[in-house]
């Protein structure tokens, strides 16, 4: 496909090989900077961006093929750029708590990787944002990443890329959107947990903590009937890489009178392409997925939140030669399912070591934030709650891996959130989910349900401090993150 064409089609910039990449030195700058960005007419918003606009331009990056890129900080503030779901070490992963340096205020960063694995990962800010709605993922520093596989044997027509993402945010008390979307029971003791400790804040006084709304909505950080359509003709397979950019949704999508067959999940091809009408995509994962254009007309292809949907949540699909406006309609309640996407009638190999984690909920347990832990600690470990801010750079492993050997986390959830749970560094397979067995899925982000249970596997691989955590970023900030080590 020529460039401006697909240009045109995913309506995303590719970024420009920077003036020092011409000179020989860098491949690509990325400047981290204020901007005002249009998300439609009459709604401009000031936000910190990557190359003053968002989404942040696509990267593409040959797997194997080292990649230098000068990150420079246009801002006051001290940065982080995270390359989410890629194999490359702390010193350039982009996490204070592994140490990475800071890309400094008003100052420079040159880093140099190997890119892989090949697939569809991303870019983020990860820095701590806590009760500042201005910082951290909040802000537009988000930007899609492709790392090209040698040949694509996939089988489409066109590639559109999809950018979700949330704007002008505020607190609010209680929570605000329907979780209850995976499969699978909740586990007795983990609720009885939960609610126990419910009770006991209540009983304090307590209220609900807080929780992050939001006013404007956007795909490719245009609202629904404000950016440019995505064209189609009938008869075309369409590949789409979408990703949660959010700071803290969970997100759905549908397209009325098609349906989507996954290929993959967090940019790693799945065993078995299974089709659905509706994806389930939690903060920060992607979904690869074909569409088959065979219903002639105008659509919206959008949230099936209504209230998400009606403030630009969605992005119109116009087939050639059809024209009107966008129609929607419901799809059916569907639920999401992992298990489908896995390899089916064989076992996992059993790990050298398993880690259990449980996770809990303090009701606004600091300055009317939730607090959370892990293991009955929160990020932020013997150093009160107060010390928090303060001590995310400095907190000391709270498990050790061994090199070579395969570990598999078994993840409690005794809360009443879904929790999409990250680790850097490294993919995981999932090899249990509500309840069934499964193998094959690998991913580097998993949606926990609430009061559910799952495990997943990985192979210690790469050495290095490992920051572990959920990407929901109220949660990561008031105490949901662990770090391993490698002895
Ligand atoms: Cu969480």
């Amino acid at each position: 496909m020529e460039r401006a064409e697909f240009l045109r089609l995913t309506g995303a910039a590719l970024a420009q090989p920077s003036a020092d990449a011409l000179a020989g030195r860098a491949d690509y700058t990325l400047r981290i900077a204020q901007a005002d960005v249009e998300l439609a007419p009459g709604h401009i918003v000031r936000t910190t961006t990557y190359d003053g606009r968002f989404p942040g331009p696509l990267l593409r990056l040959r797997a194997g093929r080292p990649v230098t890129i000068d990150l420079v900080n246009e801002t006051g503030v001290p940065e982080q750029l995270h390359w989410h779901g890629q194999l490359v070490p702390p010193s350039v992963d982009g996490a204070a708590e592994e140490r990475t340096p800071y890309i400094p205020a008003h100052g420079r960063r040159r880093i140099r990787f190997v890119p892989g694995p090949t697939g569809f990962r991303f870019y983020h800010t990860h820095v701590r944002a806590g009760s500042d709605l201005g910082k951290g993922q909040y802000t537009g520093l988000v930007g899609p990443a492709y790392v090209e596989p040698p040949e694509d044997a996939g089988r489409y027509d066109r590639e559109v890329f999809l950018v979700l993402k949330e704007f002008v945010p505020s607190f609010s008390h209680g929570g605000d959107m329907a979780q209850d979307i995976l499969t699978g029971r909740n586990v007795p003791e983990l609720e009885r947990r939960g609610e126990a400790a419910m009770r006991r804040s209540l009983a304090a006084g307590m209220p609900k903590g807080y929780e992050v709304g939001y006013r404007l909505f956007t795909i490719n950080g245009r609202m629904l009937g404000h950016g440019e359509p995505i064209r189609v003709r009938e008869g075309e397979r369409v590949l789409f890489h979408i990703l949660n950019a959010s700071a803290t949704e969970l997100r759905s999508l549908a397209l009325p009178g098609h349906a989507f067959t996954v290929v993959g999940l967090d940019g790693n091809r799945v065993p078995t392409p299974a089709t659905v009408p509706v994806l389930w995509i939690g903060t920060a994962e992607r979904v690869d997925a074909i569409v088959e254009m065979r219903k002639p007309g105008v659509w919206v292809l959008g949230d099936t939140d209504d209230g998400d949907r009606a403030h630009g949540m969605g992005i119109v699909v116009e087939y050639a030669g059809r024209s009107g406006a966008p129609r929607w309609t419901k799809p059916p309640d569907t639920r999401w399912d992992y298990a489908r996407f896995g390899a089916r009638g064989m076992a996992a190999r059993e790990p050298d070591e398993t880690i259990t984690m449980t996770f809990a909920k303090r009701n606004a347990a600091f300055h009317g934030f939730n607090v959370w832990t892990i293991n009955g600690q929160p990020y932020a470990g013997g150093a009160s709650l107060e010390a928090m801010p303060r001590s995310m750079d400095t907190m000391k492993p709270m498990f050790h891996l061994r090199e070579g050997r395969r570990y598999r986390l078994h993840l409690r959830n005794a809360s009443d959130d879904l929790h999409p749970i990250h680790l850097h560094r490294h993919l995981f397979e999932l090899t249990r989910i509500a309840g069934q067995r499964t193998l094959g899925v690998i991913k580097d982000v998993v949606m926990l349900g609430g009061y559910q249970e799952l495990e997943l596997d990985f192979v210690a691989n790469d050495p290095g401090l490992t920051l572990f955590h959920c990407h929901q970023q109220l949660h990561m900030d008031f105490g949901f993150m662990a770090l391993f080590d490698y002895v």
